[in-house]
């Protein structure tokens, strides 16, 4: 790879936190890129023959290759750029728990979150609970450390900082049923998110709060619009 010309481009939606999550990781390394915001209502050619099995954003496209889905995406920057800081921890258990814990995110907090809140509109029955217990078992992974990674920011922060930070604004936005209850009740990750929001990498790609208020109010809509 050294001296090579790397073209890399992300096809990127400004809101998606599976976006998010391939711009910190390329961010914490400094890889140069660009970034194609696409159009979800009317994607491009380019999309469409980049992700043809799930046409969905991010799409890392790397010397005219693509790599798609964001967790896969993450560790294919953490194996092709590997210079500091490393996502991904070298000790293969140490791996292991960090995959663990991003598949558990993608799997089970991201559809407690849809069917609890996107789907219904609203929090369904036994929603909220689900998801607090959700949140406190990633709490107690967390432990005192100041990220997942340990001291230094890695594969498991970059995965869920995106998903907290989008539950934060929802939060804000709509009735969840959770008002102030998770500063209260999960002063870690608070912690944690705080320190995640100082880093370049990351206070760089943060949307703008009041635009993702406006376009979760827009989904909310949506969803329940189809539902009537
Ligand atoms: N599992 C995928 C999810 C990607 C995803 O759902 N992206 C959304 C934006 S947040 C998308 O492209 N939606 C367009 C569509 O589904 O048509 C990943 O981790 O990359």
């Amino acid at each position: 790879m050294a001296g090579e010309p790397t073209e890399v481009v992300l096809l990127s939606f400004w809101s998606s936190p599976f976006a998010m999550r391939a711009r910190i990781a390329l961010a914490e390394k400094g890889v140069p890129h660009e970034i194609r915001e696409e159009n979800l209502g009317d994607k491009s050619d380019l999309l469409l023959s980049m992700n043809p099995v799930h046409k969905t954003v991010p799409v890392l496209i790397h010397n005219g290759k693509p790599v798609c889905e964001s967790a896969l995406i993450v560790q294919y920057i953490d194996e092709v750029w590997t210079q500091e800081p490393p996502l991904l921890p070298s000790d293969p258990y140490e791996r292991h728990r960090a995959r663990f814990w991003v598949d558990f995110v993608d799997t089970k907090m991201f559809s407690v979150m849809r069917s609890g809140w996107f789907v219904k509109g609203v929090p369904g029955e036994g929603a909220k609970e689900e998801l607090m217990e959700t949140f406190k078992l990633l709490e107690t992974e967390l432990g005192e450390k100041a990220y997942f990674g340990g001291e230094r920011l890695g594969y498991l922060d970059v995965s869920f900082f995106p998903y907290y930070l989008w539950f934060h604004q929802l939060d804000k936005t709509v009735e969840t049923g959770l008002e102030g209850e998770i500063e209260a009740k999960l002063p870690k990750l608070e912690g944690w998110m705080k320190r995640c929001t100082l880093r370049e990498s990351v206070s760089e790609i943060l949307p703008d709060p009041d635009k993702l208020s406006d376009y979760i109010r827009q989904i909310r809509k949506k969803i329940i619009d189809a539902q009537a």
